[in-house]
């Protein structure tokens, strides 16, 4: 096990250019919000000063409203589409002036991942120190979601566009592709050259990403302009869940910090989120949460790894748990199954092999791990964390993974990009 945990770390600082880590060579040449905030999390281990610098630089480029990009273009590269001349940030009144960046976001996970910082560190008092110089940037980033992507005021935030989600091309979505008809657009893609296209969407899936972001610019990323008019409006679970457990951690550290003066604020969000989430997001008959699309007022009824998420946030109760560990055991724990695939494997849309259609991701088995195991379900944690190292080991730090246990025989059942950061990051945590 040493031997991997060196090589994560070599991925880890291969990955790391002037304060910041790309999450993969050539596909992924910038700063990802959540890749970022994960990578912080594996560097803290052996690493504190990188980490820091890691979550440093993307709170540098918070806009003046909260706001954090899901990219920050630092270098002037070609090799990845859509880039900054497509997203256009500068549109946005309050946008960075310093940095250019999408103007659409990635699931907030800095405020966990500040609180896992401090698990790690050796030396507390340092690292508290460091949390009191960026924690109020947090806090104003949940200011803004709380604020600005909850139009009915129900206690749970909008994503309007797939790329938030972190899960791009989720089967769920599809279902929203059938209510749009985007125009064919013309452009080269650049993943497509990096990695073989049967891992990656279609050209008619970024026909979709690409129209969306359209609309958004015509209005200049306004929030409330994207809330009236994006065909994509989503209350997701993975996303929101995040967004929760990260609320908890602010309070957390706020109290850690003996500062008082936000925690009520915090608190109330957090009551209201997690009442909300339980009220709306959890499907009875299916036995675990899922998205809703607020754009066609309907509950979008699929099992993804997405639906066990909220474990990691506390969102259950204990008897909700037990129902919805036992439907991913059912349905995604099968013998010749690695855990967990990232759509239900019973499903006529899944693909072991595309992407957020099928294959296992690592952020979201190191979520489920720790969630299984703050529910007491101490052995299936135990198999979450098992199957990671193994798929790891038998094929490479790759992005992700064939939940099919026959393909694993040769080696070859890594998929996307090599040498991944969060990847890296996430197993030197879960060995740890
Ligand atoms: C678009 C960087 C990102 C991850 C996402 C993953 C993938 C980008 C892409 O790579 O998305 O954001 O170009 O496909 O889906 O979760 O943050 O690793």
């Amino acid at each position: 096990m040493k031997a991997l945990q060196e090589r994560a770390q070599t991925v880890l600082n291969n990955n790391f250019k002037e304060g910041f880590s790309i999450p993969c060579a050539k596909l992924y040449p910038f700063q990802w919000f959540w890749d970022s905030g994960l990578i912080a999390i594996g560097f803290a281990h052996f690493d504190m000063q990188k980490a820091e610098q890691e979550i440093e630089t993307l709170l540098d480029a918070q806009w003046e409203n909260g706001f954090i990009p899901h990219i920050i273009f630092h270098t002037d590269t070609d090799t990845y589409f859509p880039g900054p001349d497509f997203h256009r940030s500068d549109l946005h009144p309050q946008s960075s002036k310093k940095y250019k960046s999408t103007g659409m976001t990635q699931p907030p996970v800095t405020g966990f991942v500040l609180e896992e910082m401090y698990r790690i560190s050796k030396d507390k008092v340092a690292t508290l120190k460091y949390i009191e110089t960026v924690i109020d940037k947090v806090y104003d980033n949940h200011n803004y979601f709380f604020t600005k992507r909850d139009p009915q005021n129900e206690g749970l935030v909008y994503i309007y566009h797939n790329w938030e989600s972190g899960t791009d091309n989720s089967p769920i979505w599809d279902d929203i592709w059938d209510t749009m008809d985007p125009p064919e657009y013309t452009f080269e893609r650049r993943d497509t050259t990096h990695v073989d296209a049967a891992e990656r969407p279609s050209k008619r899936e970024y026909d979709h990403y690409l129209y969306i972001i359209d609309i958004a610019k015509e209005h200049n990323y306004s929030d409330e302009k994207i809330a009236e008019l994006s065909p994509f409006l989503v209350q997701d679970p993975l996303f929101n869940a995040i967004l929760i457990k990260s609320n908890q951690s602010l309070i957390n550290l706020y109290e850690l910090l003996g500062d008082y003066s936000k925690v009520e604020q915090l608190k109330q969000w957090q009551n209201k989120s997690v009442k909300a989430f339980n009220d709306k997001l959890f499907d009875e008959e299916l036995g675990a949460y899922i998205h809703y699309d607020l754009r066609n007022e309907k509950p979008l009824r699929y099992l993804s790894s997405s639906s066990f998420a909220p474990l990691y946030a506390n969102i259950p109760s204990k008897e909700r748990a037990d129902v919805m560990v036992k439907v991913m055991m059912e349905k995604f724990g099968g013998d010749q199954q690695y855990l967990c695939a990232s759509f239900d494997p019973t499903s006529e849309r899944f693909n072991p092999k595309k992407y957020w259609r099928g294959p296992v991701w690592i952020n979201l088995n190191w979520m489920l791990f720790k969630g299984l195991k703050q529910y007491g379900f101490s052995e299936i944690a135990e198999r979450v964390k098992q199957d990671t190292i193994e798929i790891i080991e038998k094929n490479g730090f790759y992005e992700y993974f064939d939940s099919r246990k026959e393909m694993h025989k040769d080696g070859t059942a890594g998929y996307g990009g090599n040498d991944f950061s969060w990847s890296a990051a996430l197993l030197i945590d879960l060995l740890n």
